[in-house]
């Protein structure tokens, strides 16, 4: 049975509405109130169905004042949902508040170690882009051409064996992929790409068919490249003794540049230090060997030798984080030893800077 409301009943029901509207103390609820007074059963519906039961005359202006109830309710429905939602917001604000200067929890993070040679990668990265060298990557697998012949290094020059170098196989065209037996085609590849000045460095991964005590099949150097019109050793000395005394931590370090020779520079040094800087003094330790580019190198890269002249050198990662850190046995840093690496990893949360400390 329906009964048609009078004007008085429409007051008293949008009161009793917003009231329940009003009611409402949280999302879920505010929800019930919606279907009950706006939904398909709800009662607006309700009201709107007796519409046909009433005379004529009276239909209009009681679909208007039902309209009207309407729009008020979902005004107060939707400011309400609002508020609730505001308060809902505030509550989590207080309840997840993170207090970000408190030190991060031991877990998985401070479980976990940084490998010696990653350590040894970021902290000469950090050394290097102080003094403004640009970091310089490229892939592990290289052309016979860029690894090789734009080095200057002759087809018969030993290095080039089958022996000491993994070739793939031939192509069709006589041309032989190899993996990179140094970062220098990375160079190779700057240099042929961009106008000097130029002054990068080149870390990486590289490949010998090399294998005993002291030689892994991958192992990894860090090479650097300086070009441009004026460049002479007097820079190369300096950056060197700049790199020693960063990486090594100390205030002076002893330097010795022998001669030798490499195919890529001319004329080239050895590099030694006085290893006081690791604490064993009266005994002199190789690190590195550079020189300045040869001009054959520049001419194979397009530059002109009688324009532009620089620098280059080149270190095993390895070997200086096993000078740095004390660490004998090359083949442990392959191996995949955990208990070695939390022995001799690093902290994830050390990130080496030169202002904060390079090595904690
Ligand atoms: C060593 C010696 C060296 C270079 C690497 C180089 C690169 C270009 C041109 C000229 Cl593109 N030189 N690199 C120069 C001298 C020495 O490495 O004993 N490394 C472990």
């Amino acid at each position: 049975m329906t009964s048609v409301a009078t004007g008085a009943d429409l007051q008293g029901l949008e009161q009793e509405l917003l009231a329940s509207i009003a009611a409402a103390g949280d999302l879920a609820a505010i929800e019930q109130a919606r279907i009950a007074v706006l939904g398909k059963k709800g009662r607006i519906a309700e009201l709107m169905q007796t519409l046909g039961t009433l005379p004529a005359e009276q239909r209009k202006g009681f679909g208007q004042s039902v309209n009207e109830i309407k729009a008020r309710v979902s005004e107060a429905l939707e400011a309400r949902k609002a508020s609730l939602e505001g308060d809902a917001l505030s509550q989590r604000l207080v309840n997840e508040r993170a207090d970000v200067t408190l030190p991060v929890r031991p877990g998985a993070v401070a479980d976990g170690r940084i490998h010696p040679v990653s350590q040894v990668y970021d902290e000469c990265v950090e050394i290097f882009a102080d003094m403004g060298f640009a970091v310089a990557e490229g892939p592990d697998i290289e052309t016979d051409d860029l690894n090789f012949t734009k080095l200057n290094i002759p087809p018969e020059h030993p290095a080039r064996q089958e022996h000491d170098t993994f070739y793939f196989r031939p192509k069709e065209d006589g041309s032989r992929l190899v993996l990179r037996t140094h970062t220098s085609p990375v160079q190779i590849r700057t240099m042929l790409a961009q106008k000097p000045p130029i002054r990068i460095i080149a870390p990486g991964r590289v490949y010998r068919s090399d294998s005993d005590q002291t030689h892994t099949p991958m192992f990894h150097q860090i090479e650097g490249l300086v070009i441009d019109e004026t460049t002479h050793m007097g820079h190369l000395k300096w950056v060197l003794e700049e790199f020693c005394k960063a990486f090594f931590e100390v205030d002076e370090v002893k330097m010795r540049f022998r001669a030798s020779h490499f195919p890529f520079t001319e004329p080239s040094m050895e590099v030694d230090i006085g290893a006081e800087a690791i604490g064993k003094p009266g005994q002199w330790l190789e690190i590195l060997g550079c020189g300045m580019v040869h001009p054959n190198v520049l001419r194979n890269c397009g530059l002109d030798p009688e324009k532009y002249q620089g620098f280059a050198f080149g270190m095993g990662l390895d070997r200086i984080a096993m000078l740095k850190y004390g660490l004998t046995d090359l083949r442990a840093f392959f191996s995949g030893d955990l208990r070695w690496l939390r022995h001799y990893g690093f902290s994830v949360l050390d990130v080496p800077t030169l202002s904060g400390g390079l090595s904690g």
